[in-house]
């Protein structure tokens, strides 16, 4: 008895398979295809062998690929089949590159503290990629950089940035790229770089200089380093090995020993509001626990002085929530401290950076969007911030008629134009407003759409007077904290107004997008101006060649209009051109004129498109938030039955979904539909109350392939739109939640998920054009807590990469600022 106790408790020390099926020993998870390559953008650096080292995950890409240093859009392997063997502490996938009818497997081992990695072909690495198929491990560069490394004895450091040599080869010996695009310009070589290794060796022993990050790695097989940022700044550390040619069965075996700190415990995680608290509202910190934490009976607020002593002014008890995925939470409540000042909390060792209590608190949380993130956003213009040029003016040769094209950033122009332009002809008129839709440069129509409903949400809401913008449409120029004597949020929604009816006159009905014709300047960093040549393409001139006139070129960059009609894009076209011709009504008159013109136009054909049995198959949503808009810019009374006959239906179907239109419509309503409406805001604070139990943080939080921060931001809304309708029914308590959320109370760290909101931590990194400079844009909204199956909430601060954790969206963004107004007015 006594040796099998012994026995057993050696197995629990190493890595074992848990129920949730990875790999698991205190401070070390191995996952194995717990999430698959299939994300929607390909490689998105989050699949396949993955290891959480000591809470940070720190590897990931652990497969088969075809790429020294694979990029986002080099070919991924489809994951045909996964089988976890307990009994033999194991799983086993299947992969498969269709393009090269390669099929591989993996066996991954737990054996003591290492696992074992092992490749199996039942038939040879076909001819085509014989010297490219290789087993990968990816290592997030910004844990491993400036730490050492060892190959077989002989002593190095992982570099800061890339400088390490590299060679070309020719087109015709790289794997194909995602849909045959070419993620490079060669420049007319016909060559692609490859880098060469930065080590190779037999035994690789990681950060022996960092316990949490030490990793150990040997194969009999060549065990080849490269640095992969030195073809894509968002590439990690890779770890390859060669697969052998003309060999069946077990062609390759590594050992991956990831060290493991003994005893280690994850450090507790104290979320609370970095922007701080008003002296009245609910203050309550959720502390995130490692499981084998315990927990402190107590945790303590100190005030800051002014003197600049501190001093405890409140003890009080640690409330256990339970468990929520891989931790633990409790709760601290200190909702008794309301004297204004400075604070922070003590719990056990930990002490948090200082907060604000104060009634001011909120009073900036939309300033820096509106002043700095949105104006940095608008295209066609020239962007200048005091000293620095944020971009210069864009795409000065206009849009090109998008060819039929199966497209990357999920776009395509379908077999006929739907216009009366030819392909690759110019489309005149349309470089003009319009906004940047996230990290790329695009115009996402469907979502400058939502930036103008937004914005003109929040000036006939809010009316905020705001002018911090010098915008000139004549000039092409926005200069920021520059005053011009016009709202800001006016010339706003008439940039984002210009693009949107220039759509409609030149094309006839809304584009989809205006966006790259090639990758390799998609995915462009820097100014944006500098994505294009500025030069008409010209398909007589050879590529890189200018004409005489020094007018055109020969380099196909120009971007592309994708026309695509789409009926159920133009009736929200049609809805936000309604909102959009109030709004500029006295300021843009002539703007105003040809929004509501378009915006009847649009209806009326896009009705007819839905009617035509055709075009069924295009209707994707309902139009009673049309009709709403159109009621409430003309006045006339068809369009108001046409919503009341929708409007409870769709709350009986789904009333969370539908509970932001139904209270919208209450300022065009009578004293009986608000009635009517009450049941259902009763339901509501009950669905409010639900996520009290769903999670310990009391929010939508949602688990999807890119974070939620944009669900709280909904739900925020919402709330505060029904506490201002329904005072006596919604709880005043409940405006906070979504703001605790976003300003720090979340999973993982406790940073503000706003750049440059929160009063001492918001995070350091965000994904916008600027992301290769690990820097923010202020007043960005990041997605926030990328969920990980099987358990694992992830927002890097270190590594700005990941579009999913960190890129803002200027959709995202104009909600926010929505948000925000509704949050500070009701306050108020
Ligand atoms: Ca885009
Ligand atoms: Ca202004
Ligand atoms: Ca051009």
């Amino acid at each position: 008895m006594a040796g099998l106790f012994v026995a057993s408790l050696c197995q629990a020390q190493g890595l074992q398979l848990n129920d949730l099926e990875y790999f698991e020993r205190q401070g070390v998870n191995v996952l194995v295809f717990s999430n698959s390559f299939n994300g929607g953008f390909n490689d998105e650096k989050d699949s396949g062998i993955e290891i959480i080292h000591h809470g940070v995950r720190t590897a990931q890409g652990g497969a088969i690929r075809l790429n020294n240093a694979p990029e986002q859009w080099d070919l991924v392997p489809t994951l045909v089949n996964r089988k976890v063997d307990k009994a033999n502490n194991a799983i086993e996938i299947s992969m498969r590159y269709e393009d090269y009818d390669f099929d591989s497997r993996v066996v991954v081992t737990g054996k003591g503290n290492a696992v074992e990695i092992s490749v199996y072909l039942d038939k040879p690495v076909p001819q085509a990629i014989v010297g490219e198929a290789g087993f990968n491990l990816e290592f997030l560069p910004s844990q491993y950089w400036l730490k050492t490394f060892m190959m077989d004895g002989r002593l190095n450091r992982f570099p800061r940035y890339a400088a390490s040599e590299t060679i070309t080869r020719p087109n015709s010996e790289k794997a194909r790229q995602f849909k045959g695009f070419k993620t490079y310009d060669d420049r007319g070589t016909d060559r692609f770089i490859d880098p060469l290794p930065l080590e190779k060796g037999h035994s690789l022993l990681m950060a022996m200089d960092d316990p949490e990050r030490m990793v150990k790695v040997t194969s009999e097989a060549e065990l080849l380093l490269y640095d992969g940022r030195i073809l894509a700044q968002n590439g990690w550390f890779v770890l390859r090995s060669i697969l052998p040619a003309n060999k069946t069965g077990k062609v390759l075996s590594w050992t991956v020993e990831p060290h493991a700190i003994p005893n280690w415990i994850r450090e507790p995680n104290i979320g609370f509001s970095q922007v701080g608290y008003v002296p009245e509202q609910p203050k309550v910190a959720v502390i995130e626990l490692d499981k084998k934490d315990t927990m402190k009976p107590t945790a303590s607020i100190f005030r800051i002085r002014e003197d600049g002593t501190t001093s405890e002014v409140f003890k009080g008890n640690i409330q256990p929530w339970g468990p929520y995925f891989k931790y633990n939470y409790v709760k601290f409540d200190f909702s008794s401290v309301r004297e204004p000042g400075i604070y922070y909390i003590q719990y056990g060792d930990i002490k948090t950076n200082n907060f604000l209590i104060d009634n001011s608190v909120y009073d900036k949380i939309t300033d820096a969007t509106t002043d700095v993130w949105i104006p940095i956003h608008m295209n066609h213009m020239t962007v200048n911030e005091g000293y620095r040029v944020w971009h210069g003016e864009p795409f000065k040769e206009g849009y090109l008629q998008a060819p039929p094209s199966d497209h990357f950033d999920m776009h395509r122009q379908g077999a006929t134009t739907d216009t009366k332009y030819q392909p690759y002809e110019l489309i005149p008129g349309l470089n003009v407003g319009g906004y940047f839709d996230a990290g790329d440069f695009d115009i996402e129509t469907g979502a400058n759409i939502g930036v103008v409903e937004n914005l003109v949400r929040a000036w006939e809401l809010f009316k905020s007077q705001r002018d911090e913008t010098f915008v000139s449409e004549q000039q092409r120029y926005v200069d920021l904290h520059r005053p011009d004597g016009t709202p800001d949020i006016l010339q706003y929604i008439e940039h984002g107004t210009l693009n949107l009816v220039a759509q409609a006159e030149q094309i006839g009905h809304m584009a989809t997008t205006l966006s790259n014709s090639v990758l390799d300047n998609y995915h462009h960093l820097g100014d944006a101006a500098s994505i294009t040549d500025g030069l008409h393409y010209d398909r007589s001139l050879k590529p890189y060649e200018v004409s005489a006139d020094g007018k055109s070129s020969g380099t196909p960059d120009d971007m592309w209009a994708f026309t695509t009609r789409n009926a159920w894009m133009d009736f929200r076209a049609a809805t936000m051109f309604a909102a959009a011709s109030r709004a500029l009504e006295g300021y843009n008159n002539d703007l105003s004129k040809r929004a509501l013109a378009q915006s009847k136009r649009l209806m009326q054909e896009a009705n007819a498109l839905m009617a035509d049995g055709n075009n069924a198959s295009r209707r994707m949503g309902s139009n009673m938030a049309t009709n709403l808009q159109l009621y409430a810019a003309t006045h006339e009374q068809s369009y108001l039955d046409s919503f009341k006959n929708q409007i409870w239906q769709a709350m009986d179907n789904n009333a969370v979904n539908n509970m932001q239109t139904a209270l919208d419509a209450i300022p065009y309503m009578d004293e009986a539909y608000k009635q009517r409406l009450r049941p259902y805001i009763q339901k509501y604070q009950e669905y409010i109350k639900s996520f009290d139990k769903d999670n310990p943080y009391g929010v939508p939080i949602g688990l999807g392939n890119w974070a939620g921060s944009g669900n709280v931001v909904s739900f925020g809304t919402t709330i505060c739109f029904a506490y201002l309708y329904y005072p006596d029914i919604i709880q005043k308590d409940d405006i906070f939640r979504a703001g605790n959320y976003l300003f720090g109370c979340h999973p993982y760290h406790n940073y503000s998920l706003v750049a440059a909101v929160g009063a001492a931590r918001p995070k350091a990194v965000f994904y916008g054009n600027n992301r290769a400079d690990f820097s923010f844009i202020p007043g960005n909204v990041a997605p926030g807590l990328l969920f990980r199956q099987p358990d694992h909430f992830e927002n890097y601060d270190d590594w700005p990469f990941l579009w999913g954790q960190n890129e803002g969206t200027v959709g995202g963004n104009t909600q926010y600022v929505i948000f925000g107004e509704a949050f500070k007015n009701v306050l108020k």
